[in-house]
């Protein structure tokens, strides 16, 4: 029985920044400026230690072109570590690191080879009895079907296609579009495919068509588990297609339901028991999070009161597991008070009266609701010009008393 492994990667976007970090002075800038290239160092030593017969990167490579010469230099590095473990390293280029677009460039290690950008190219693996097809994008935008070119498949070997395509993914631009009946058409036994960073397989036997998804998240829409596709080949078939976490920083959108919570910090342990359950998910990676904290709750009238406080608090449960676990990239607080201030109007009692005559006064402010205020901060204000469409000139305008309208009802509900 002849059986060997081969790695399959994509959009590794080597030195791209990751993104919605930058509000936060204390995140790590430096472990957030390397996380790609860590990740990258990790697919390396993936492939080394399960002695892989090739590593197949299928576009995007780079984030775009080289800020300086280090980008490609860290590349040599490693490609020249696969190649002294005897594995070789074939890439193809995609919309950003599309020829036309990179202008700087280094002499690669022997073992590294790259699909031409001019006409679909073939490697052909005697040991193995594999044949590899694909061609790089010349160009940012390739609009044109690339696999009509692409050869039929040869017969004993298997057959794989390397591929940097949107596949009709509409949240990527639509480049080489081509669909999978037509992958699945051209007889190959599988289709590594790059662009789409969401992982995804197919399996179309005995064709598989597999996205591995990028290497590393870089904003907080791409969550979850990144890295590559450990594929392992017995008899010349294709016996299993593993995905293989390969990132360094997870990003993660829990949403958490506040509703159970009577006071505020009934809410933070609702909020610390999923920052542990994110963490429990990212096997000991640090965890950045946007946080949803939905529901009607007693703690909403702190929570839009009092934002920057609460914030600080999320942090904190953050720093329970230790420094540097836990990043909050934002808080979005879609909490509601406790009881529909719609429905206090409807009470008998004094509570409800309050509501009418705050509806009252929303719907239609009364000349002089504010007193001697607004003249009263004109004279502290003196020396400022206030423009006529100001508040202060104006008066409320109605979604200003709306909002008051609606703090006033949550603190009322509250009590
Ligand atoms: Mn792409």
């Amino acid at each position: 029985m002849s059986r060997f492994r081969f790695i399959h990667a994509a959009d590794i976007h080597l030195d791209s920044p990751l993104r919605g970090l930058e509000a936060d002075p204390d995140a790590p800038a430096d472990q957030i400026r390397q996380a790609t290239r860590a990740a990258f160092r990790n697919l390396i030593d993936l492939a080394i230690d399960e002695t892989a017969a090739f590593v197949l990167i299928a576009g995007d490579l780079y984030d775009g072109d080289w800020q300086d010469y280090r980008t490609g230099l860290f590349l040599v590095e490693e490609a020249a570590r696969l190649g002294r473990a005897g594995i070789p390293l074939f890439l193809l280029y995609g919309n950003h690191d599309a020829a036309s677009i990179i202008t700087r460039h280094l002499r690669l290690p022997d073992n590294t080879k790259v699909f031409s950008a001019a006409k679909p190219e073939s490697f052909i693996l005697d040991d193995h009895a594999v044949a590899l097809h694909g061609r790089s994008f010349p160009t940012r935008a390739v609009t044109e079907d690339l696999t009509l070119a692409y050869p039929p498949p040869l017969p004993g070997h298997l057959n794989i296609g390397l591929l940097h395509t949107a596949l009709g993914n509409r949240e990527h631009d639509d480049y080489a579009p081509t669909t999978l009946d037509a992958l699945v058409a051209q007889g190959y036994d599988y289709w590594a495919l790059g662009h789409v960073h969401a992982r995804a397989h197919v399996l179309a036997a005995p064709c598989h068509i597999v996205f591995p998804g990028n290497l590393q998240g870089r904003h907080v829409k791409e969550t979850g588990a990144k890295g590559a596709s450990l594929v392992t080949v017995e008899d010349g078939r294709i016996q299993s297609v593993e995905h293989r976490a390969l990132d360094v920083l997870r990003w993660a959108r829990p949403t958490v339901d506040l509703s159970p919570a009577s006071d505020i910090d009934g809410a933070l342990a609702l909020v610390g028991r999923a920052i542990a359950a994110e963490l429990d998910v990212a096997d000991g990676r640090p965890v950045a999070l946007r946080l949803h904290l939905t529901g009607r709750t007693a703690a909403h009238g702190h929570l839009t009161t009092r934002p920057e406080d609460f914030r600080q608090q999320v942090i904190a449960e953050g720093r329970h597991h230790g420094a540097g676990r836990v990043w909050l990239e934002s808080l979005r607080n879609e909490t509601r008070p406790p009881a529909d201030p719609a429905l206090l109007a409807e009470r008998p009692d004094v509570t409800g009266r309050l509501a009418r005559i705050i509806a009252e006064i929303a719907a239609a402010p009364p000349p002089g609701l504010l007193g001697d205020y607004p003249e009263r901060l004109r004279e502290r204000l003196r020396a400022v010009e206030i423009p006529a469409e100001h508040i202060l000139a104006t008066g409320p305008d109605e979604a200003t008393m709306a909002r008051l309208q609606a703090m006033v009802l949550a603190a009322l509900a509250e009590g």
